[in-house]
């Protein structure tokens, strides 16, 4: 079975839709296997977006993602890398389509609510740099 790795973000756990968020994951047929509250410093922010390092918008996401608590977590599904990006939806909530989370809790591009694994290697990456094997509760 799959696994991913996703964070609902600081814009979407301030404004309270953690729950809401949940919900749909597990609605949606998704096995929550580890999951817990962080609040990231910037250079831990900056670690896990390091691919994003020479982007114009690196300082600005790096700043949003430690400006307040994340819920990260580990999903497994079939297919669970393309079934959660799916359910996320486009990557600016304006262009999301209907039914999607970045539709439904998205602000803008810069606050789009939630965040997942793009390939099976960055999945691999992402859930070992905030979970270690014994927090993995298949
Ligand atoms: O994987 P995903 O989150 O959908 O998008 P990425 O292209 O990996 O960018 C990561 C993150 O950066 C995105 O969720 C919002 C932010 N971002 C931005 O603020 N402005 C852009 N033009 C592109 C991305
Ligand atoms: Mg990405």
């Amino acid at each position: 079975m799959e696994r991913t790795f996703a964070i609902v973000k600081p814009d979407a756990t301030a404004a309270g839709f953690t729950g809401r968020i949940l919900a749909r994951i597990e609605q949606e047929g998704f096995k929550i296997v580890a999951i817990k509250k962080i609040f990231m410093s910037k250079k831990q922010a900056e670690g896990f977006y390091a691919v994003h390092s020479a982007r114009p918008f690196f300082n600005d996401l790096t700043s949003f993602m430690s400006s307040g608590p994340c819920v990260v977590m580990v999903l497994e599904k079939d297919g669970a890398i393309k079934e959660w990006r799916n359910l996320m939806g486009a990557t600016n909530p304006a262009e999301a389509a209907e039914g999607t989370l970045r539709k439904e809790f998205g602000k803008n591009i810069d606050n789009n609510a939630t965040h997942g694994s793009d390939a099976p290697e960055t999945a691999a990456t992402e859930i070992a740099y905030f979970f270690s094997a014994l927090e993995l509760v298949g």
